[in-house]
């Protein structure tokens, strides 16, 4: 377990049997998309692959682009019931993400769009290969690396989006998959 009052790691939280079974899961889930991101004012596609799943009329606007929700995996849906349980949260949406291996990657970023609402708590699971995972204060710029696992839940709270941005460096050494959930309360924005 590491905590600092923003940020709360719980090592293997999922039963490894349930990591596992939704690990294999999702590696064969067809829903993976490929999106692009404007960088240094280009479009350029992201080193993962994502999907996003909410209720109905929940939708999320990333890098300047709507997306629309698929429909919850029975089984994510049931985790999402856990972890909102555990978190006295009432998660409505998950952002999935698939890193196929060390090179894929996640560059620094806060979660702090506009539809998260002002101090959003995220509960974060990974599953798959062990990475490292990087916070940097965002006046301070104090780095604290993380080692996420199997089965293991981050919960970021209000303030940490705020002070903290996070990213997930390149591990060219990784060869396996990892499988990140992070479960989020979206406020419906319009479409368009
Ligand atoms: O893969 C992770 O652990 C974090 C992903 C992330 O930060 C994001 O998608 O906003």
């Amino acid at each position: 377990m590491y905590l600092n009052g923003k940020i709360a790691k719980l090592d293997a939280w999922l039963p490894q049997e349930q990591s596992r079974s939704l690990y294999q899961q999702l590696l064969a889930y067809p829903g993976w998309q490929q999106h692009s991101i404007r960088m240094f004012g280009r479009q350029v596609l992201e080193p993962r692959l994502s999907s996003w799943m909410a209720d109905d009329g929940v939708n999320y606007r990333y890098s300047g682009k709507l997306r629309e929700a698929a429909p919850w995996l029975h089984e994510v849906k049931q985790v999402n019931e856990e972890i909102s349980a555990y978190c006295g949260a009432d998660f409505n949406s998950v952002l999935l993400n698939y890193y196929r291996n060390g090179t894929d990657s996640m560059g620094w970023h806060g979660d702090n769009e506009p539809e998260l609402g002002e101090l959003p708590v995220i509960a974060s699971l990974s599953l798959g290969a062990t990475r490292r995972f990087l916070f940097r204060h965002r006046q301070t710029k104090q780095v604290i690396e993380l080692q996420l696992a199997d089965g293991d839940l981050l919960i970021m709270n209000g303030l940490c989006q705020n002070q903290w941005q996070h990213s997930l460096p390149k591990s060219p050494a990784v060869q396996q998959p990892r499988i990140n959930l992070t479960f989020r309360v979206t406020h419906p924005i319009a479409s368009g």
